[in-house]
């Protein structure tokens, strides 16, 4: 595994615009980005912090990751991702150390970037998300085309 830094921290929330509000006018920091992952049933909303990310997550659907886990538990951590170098390797060695993968391939997620996360029951307690920008991605993370 070669993790270089925590890419972002991912907060599950009700009401998307009532929690940019408070992370712009509170917290000082801006905005740069909302995005509607479809499969993901989520639409998100990013923040810079230094080298990290805040990203908060508010359920398109009833159904949804973020829609039951704000049900059996209410708005906070939802998930914590880690940049990764060689996400295929990365997840290679992990279903070799029998930790539970809920993505065995990547897939791709918010900002372009290919994404897969482990399930919280192997990682005692915490939904993780690898991510890694792939090469060819022109995406420079502000959010602009
Ligand atoms: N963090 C920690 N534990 C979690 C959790 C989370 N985010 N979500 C669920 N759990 C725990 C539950 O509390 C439960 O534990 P207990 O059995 O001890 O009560 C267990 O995991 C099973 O939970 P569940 O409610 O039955 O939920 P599911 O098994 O249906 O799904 C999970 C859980 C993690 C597999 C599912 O949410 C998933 O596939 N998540 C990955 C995708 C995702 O979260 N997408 C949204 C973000 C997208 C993005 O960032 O772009």
């Amino acid at each position: 595994m070669d993790i270089s830094h925590i890419e972002h921290i991912g907060i599950a929330v009700k009401d998307l615009d009532a929690s940019v509000r408070f992370y712009e006018e509170v917290l000082g920091l801006p905005c740069y980005a909302i995005e509607e992952v479809t499969d993901q049933k989520v639409r998100t909303a990013f923040f810079r912090v230094g080298q990290t990310k805040v990203e908060l997550l508010e359920s398109t659907a009833d159904d949804g990751p973020v829609a039951k886990f704000i049900e059996k538990k209410g708005e906070g951590v939802h998930h914590m991702a880690f940049a990764v170098k060689g996400i295929d390797n990365a997840l290679a060695e992990l279903d070799e150390k029998g930790i539970r993968l809920i993505d065995k391939n990547p897939r791709k997620g918010a900002e372009g970037l290919d994404i897969a996360f482990l399930h919280p029951k192997s990682t005692h307690g915490v939904l993780m998300e690898l991510c890694e920008k792939p090469e060819n991605d022109q995406h420079d993370g502000t959010g602009h085309p």
